[in-house]
């Protein structure tokens, strides 16, 4: 863009015959173009890098039963893109759901009272806010459910029935950068999990919903960094003490011994190194990340973490981007990589970098937001709402997703679906 602005100027000058100046441009189109690199992006002051937001939603109904509704992404509601499927009661209740910021419409689907399956579509506000009320109109069916009201309904109320999934039935991916402080290569595939989270919930009257239950799905897709990194979860909005915790394989579904990470805020921080024990690396040094070497969709190491809690909690409160705390620490030296925006648990983080975003103002004030970020406002890592393909070792992402940099350099507003709309270059990437 800039060297057109120049070359326009120098036209308009005059000094240059205009012949001269056609040639130059016709030079310079002959000229390949330098690839764009993550480091020249022009990142806005006020970006947070995020592809999702927790929704304000509020559901109601005015049928006496319970109607049990199932939310998706998709108009073809295909189990891959289910966000729940709750109970919608006859009053109005908040629903908390994460969102991809792609997403204009949400559907849902129900029976109504007559047995006959019903599909909304209900358009999302640009706050993530949208609403469903249920109106059964049909005078029979009306009386038909009010007849059973009387016994159903303080049976229902105490059930645990519902499920919240996050991001959504189907995987989310998180991508790692691991030279942190310095600034990678950008292949982002240094480390790749997918993880999947499903909230059991339940409501009672004049409550929100809460979740007792929270089972958590974490994948290796690839390791294509040489760090000795291994991955832990923190859950920022539960206490150790608060939870009974359970492992399992999830192939073999043989029990794995759990192990806590001791911290401070007592905060619940589980070990999931176990997704890289005795890597299949093959020929190469890295895990799937070489066309040579890779792993097929069944070998990836997976585990599922479930998480019973002593009393009930809002699922809100553990949906926000920092409560559900992915991160790699190293083995050798403690350094400890997390999403921009998030504090490290153990780790000294290196404040005086001048590389790094400052966290503290020159009046000592802290700005928490500031972690993990670089001076351009880069980041380290990345939390996706889908099973995005990860790169090859060494590429270009913003080659692999062509419309990844203009949601970048736009605050996140333009291309929103980078990672799911068809426009990336395959050869560039690896699918599982
Ligand atoms: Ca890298
Ligand atoms: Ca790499």
């Amino acid at each position: 863009m800039k060297k057109k602005t120049v070359l326009f100027a120098s036209c308009l000058l005059g000094t240059l015959a205009f012949s001269s100046c056609e040639k130059n441009l016709y030079d310079e189109s002959k000229q390949p173009e330098k690839e764009l690199q993550m480091k020249d992006l022009d990142i806005p002051a006020d970006f947070q890098w995020k592809l999702t937001q927790v929704s304000e939603t509020t559901v109601s109904s005015t049928i006496p039963t319970p109607t049990i509704v199932s939310f998706f992404l998709d108009e073809a509601c295909s189990e891959e893109e289910k966000l729940a499927t709750i109970p919608v009661y006859a009053e109005t209740s908040s629903l908390p759901l994460s969102i991809p910021t792609y997403a204009k419409t949400l559907y849902a689907q129900y029976k109504n009272g007559s047995g006959a399956m019903i599909k909304a579509t209900m358009p999302i506000n640009p706050d993530g806010s949208f609403s469903l009320s249920i109106n059964d109109n049909n005078n029979t069916t009306s009386r038909a459910v009010t007849r059973g009201h009387d016994i159903e309904d303080d049976i229902d109320y105490d059930k645990w029935e519902g499920v919240i999934y996050h991001p959504k039935n189907g995987w989310g991916t998180i991508m790692f950068e691991d030279q942190f402080p310095s600034l990678g290569d950008y292949d982002f595939n240094d480390f790749v999990v997918n993880y999947k989270v499903q909230f059991e919930v339940g409501k009672q009257k004049g409550n929100d919903y809460k979740s007792k239950q929270i089972v958590i799905g974490l994948r290796l897709k690839a390791v294509g960094g040489i760090f000795p990194y291994s991955p832990y979860l923190k859950l920022k909005e539960i206490k150790k003490h608060e939870a009974e915790v359970e492992m399992i394989n999830a192939k073999t579904r043989k029990p794995l011994e759990v192990k806590y990470v001791d911290n401070k805020k007592n905060y619940l921080i589980i070990d999931c190194s176990e997704l890289i024990k005795n890597l299949p690396k093959g020929e190469s040094q890295y895990f799937n990340t070489e066309r040579g070497a890779l792993v097929s969709t069944n070998d990836l190491p997976e585990i599922i973490i479930t998480i019973d809690l002593n009393v009930a909690k809002e699922v809100e409160e553990i949906l926000e981007d920092d409560k559900f705390d992915l991160y790699l620490k190293r083995n050798d030296d403690g350094t400890e990589i997390h999403m921009n925006g998030i504090e490290p648990v153990g780790y000294k983080y290196p404040f005086k970098d001048s590389n790094l975003l400052p966290v503290y103002e020159s009046d000592g004030d802290e700005e928490d937001d500031n972690y993990y970020f670089s001076k351009e406002r880069l980041i380290w890592g990345l939390r996706v709402p889908g099973n995005v393909a990860h790169a090859v070792e060494k590429a270009n992402f913003l080659k692999a997703y062509p419309g990844f940099w203009k949601w970048a350099t736009s605050s996140g507003k333009n291309e929103q679906n980078w990672y799911g709309q068809g426009n990336a270059d395959k050869s560039l990437l690896i699918y599982n």
